[in-house]
């Protein structure tokens, strides 16, 4: 603290330089900020669909369950799917559905209102008629093509 010849650092300079850093670190941290903003918008608008279905809850082909309405109450209906390929059931009714094979070969459980079934996978080629087990007035067509 003892006073030496050269160049005096002032009180006033010494404010100046610290104001000085603050800005520096401000827009720093400021940088830092938008990188990280960038980064993070990046990543949200772009949702990777997986490819093919089973297991994960998306289906090549999603059915609407739209409500008790006879042979009008899925759509599509009929609806077309490859053999090996998935279905799904969504019901867009406000009561549960459960949708199954006249012959018993697929059941989609229970499926509660706004709710979609797990993806079934179709095996064989044919034409196979499906209706609702609560309400067997409910009823479809499955295409299943080669
Ligand atoms: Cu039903």
């Amino acid at each position: 603290m003892v006073q030496k010849t050269g160049p005096q650092v002032g009180p006033l300079e010494v404010d100046t330089m610290r104001m000085k850093l603050t800005l520096a670190s401000l827009a720093l941290f400021g940088l830092t900020l938008m990188a990280a903003s960038c980064g993070s918008s990046y990543s949200s608008p772009t949702t990777p669909t997986p490819p093919g279905g089973g297991g994960g809850g998306t289906a090549d082909v999603t059915i609407t369950i739209v409500g008790m309405s006879g042979n009008q109450s899925f759509s599509p209906d009929p609806a077309t799917v490859r053999v090996g390929q998935t279905v799904a059931w969504r019901n867009a009714d406000s009561i549960a559905h459960n949708p199954a094979a006249n012959s018993g070969a697929f059941n989609t459980g229970l499926i509660q209102p706004g709710s979609t079934s797990s993806p079934i996978t179709m095996t064989a080629a044919g034409s196979i008629g499906y209706h609702c087990l609560i309400h067997p007035d409910m009823v479809g067509t499955l295409s299943v093509t080669q």
